[in-house]
């Protein structure tokens, strides 16, 4: 499953191609065919070759295969690939039919006009770096090699449901959901249908499109607006979600649909706070790479739910999924579970000089809201992490992703993590201003964490100029490396015990300013790095130890630091100490009564 709910009730799927394929590396091909004759290994889909004896280094070109059946007669084969790392090329019967670049954007390919097979489909997968991969490259993460997310093959109707999003926006006391299904047709000819709608919040259908005709290739796109009544509201404590279905009916019939799960809530930022559903929310968590050293970035969903889990134990409702877009696996348990999500699109440090960058960039960006723009528990949208954003011929490529973001999905914050504090230049363009800041690792102490909060909020909010006066400001990283097990009385850098501390008073400041809306701590797990960078490549054990838990997930002495702090905070802020507080402080109205009975 992509998902981990069922997505068609209607339409065939199968799990068949979650399993064993025949797989080789270009270095131990045998043959110089445009395709291999002879493979020597066996591979898992989903999972990362890295994983496998002699290829854990392994940067280059390698082929699954698998062979099929074909669909049903009058059906496409349609496979939905979740995620091939970093560039995938399917070929079936040795005939090429689609390519997709990043690791971490769902992508699908449709193939009409197969018979009952069998068939022989060929993945030619690529991890290497170069002038073709602007958005994957040396970096502080590591680019992993495979089919790393699961993939589904499914048998579609020539008229399907190609997507469906729903957007929900609060009016008094009812809810809007602004739905958009995109209808597409394979077929030779033009072809026409109804298009039902139906949910789980209501008894029977919710709309209907009626007549619907679609050209031959074409895709139409039908806009609906709903009223809709008596829904509990998505939040954090009480995580309500329900069904939206899109359904094609022809002649009476239904032939193909598309099911997800959706949330009502609402996100706004007012003044110096983010709102959900209305009242202010404030954003405690991690920062978290998908990296695990017995499964590289193919995270299988048991271990997603242990990384939640922990997250939860240490008092967190908030995760930002550093630096690219997370499998949907993750993002459902996060909707479940009341997790609250930054979401952002694939990019970290990346140069905009690179020939490929602003192409691969805004396509990253489109696909992940085409994909992901239900999910509930996200609530900001991302990119560009600690980007060029201080240079003024940055400006322009700054403007048009954080535009794209505004322009696909109006109804979320976007923001960008900067590094650059006072230099930037960019900070007009967001809705959150989020500061990544290292002070007591990269420079300053522990101590010096409060006060270097204190001048840069007094800078940003002194004078227009600077961008982002009276918006609401996360601090998006901070923290230092503990090597697991490295102990030692003098609390150094590189002990779990200055990590604890540096966490410590991180937290003590972050999370109890009044001007700070979110803190998302570098990071949630140690992760492995690519080796040989100037800088990164430096890093011990060529890893990130900036976790509060290893790459094993065993927790770091900081882990009882953070837990405390955090649950302290969700006490304050989001407990039965919020309420509590409420109760305490009279209401505006009750305090201009108790003005008029002074009077
Ligand atoms: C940056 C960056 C992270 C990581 C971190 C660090 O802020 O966004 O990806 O590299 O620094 O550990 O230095």
């Amino acid at each position: 499953m992509l998902r981990t709910f069922p997505e068609h009730f209607i339409r065939q799927t199968s799990d068949e191609l979650l399993g064993l394929w025949d797989f080789v590396t270009e270095p131990e091909r045998t043959d110089r065919a445009r395709l291999p004759r002879a493979y020597n290994r066996r591979i898992l889909v989903p999972s990362a070759w890295e994983t496998m004896p002699g290829l854990e280094n392994y940067r280059g070109k390698a082929w699954l295969r698998r062979e099929i059946f074909g669909p049903a007669a009058g059906r496409a084969l349609r496979l939905v690939f979740s995620g091939v790392s970093h560039t995938g090329r399917v070929h079936i019967n040795g005939r090429f039919v689609a390519e997709h670049y990043d690791a971490f954007t769902p992508w699908e390919v449709l193939v009409p006009g197969l018979d009952a097979g069998p068939h022989e489909v060929v993945v030619e997968v690529d991890n290497s770096f170069g002038e073709h991969s602007a958005l994957h490259l040396e970096n502080d993460y590591y680019t992993y090699g495979g089919i790393t997310r699961p993939v589904q093959m499914q048998e579609v109707a020539p008229l399907f449901v190609e997507r469906l999003h729903a957007t929900p926006r609060r009016k008094g006391s009812q809810w809007l959901l602004e739905v958009v299904v995109r209808v597409r047709n394979w077929g030779k000819a033009g072809a026409e249908c109804d298009v039902e709608l139906r949910a789980d919040f209501a008894g029977g259908p919710v709309g209907r499109f009626e007549k619907v005709s679609v050209e031959p290739g074409a895709t139409a796109e039908l806009r609906a607006t709903l009223g809709v009544r008596g829904v509990e509201a998505w939040s954090p404590q009480s995580p309500r979600l329900y069904t939206l279905a899109a359904a094609v009916i022809q002649d009476g019939q239904p032939v193909d649909d598309l099911v997800d799960r959706i949330g009502f809530r609402e996100v706004k930022v007012r003044g110096k706070k983010i709102l959900l559903n209305g009242k202010p929310i404030r954003l405690r968590g991690y920062n978290r790479h998908e990296d695990h050293p017995q499964f590289g970035c193919a995270i299988p969903i048991e271990a997603m739910m242990t990384d939640l889990q922990l997250m939860r134990d240490l008092g967190c409702n908030f995760v930002r999924t550093s630096h690219y877009p997370n499998d949907m696996r993750f993002l459902d348990l996060c909707d479940e579970l009341g997790i609250l999500v930054w979401e952002e699109s694939h990019s970290r440090s990346t140069p905009f000089t690179h020939p490929r960058f602003h192409e691969q960039i805004m396509t990253n960006t489109a696909e992940m809201m085409d994909w992901h723009r239900n999910h509930p528990s996200i609530v900001i949208w991302g990119s560009l992490n600690e980007c060029e954003s201080q240079q003024p011929e940055s400006v322009d490529t700054v403007a048009a992703v954080l535009g794209l973001l505004k322009e696909l999905d109006p109804s979320r914050p976007v923001t960008f993590a900067t590094m650059y504090a006072k230099r930037d230049l960019c900070l007009g363009l967001v809705d959150i201003v989020s500061f990544n800041l290292y002070e007591g690792w990269y420079g300053g102490q522990p101590e010096t964490i409060g006060v270097r909060l204190k001048e840069l909020l007094a800078w940003l909010h002194s004078d227009e100029s600077k961008g982002g006066k009276g918006k609401p400001v996360i601090v998006s990283e901070f923290g230092g490396a503990a090597l697991y097990g490295n102990r030692q009385p003098r609390a150094t850098q590189w002990s779990e015990e200055y990590q604890a501390r540096l966490l410590d008073e991180a937290l003590r400041v972050y999370l109890n300013h009044t001007e700070v809306s979110g803190a998302a701590i570098w990071q949630f797990c140690d992760c492995r790095i690519t080796p040989g960078h100037a800088h990164w490549g430096t890093r011990p054990r060529t890893m990130n130890n900036k976790g509060t838990v290893d790459e094993y997930r065993r927790p770091k002495l900081a882990y009882e630091a953070v837990r405390r702090r955090m649950r302290e905070a969700a006490a304050k802020w989001d407990g039965k100490g919020a309420a509590a507080r409420k109760k305490a402080q009279p209401s505006e109205a009750k305090k201009s009564k108790r003005k008029h009975a002074k009077a």
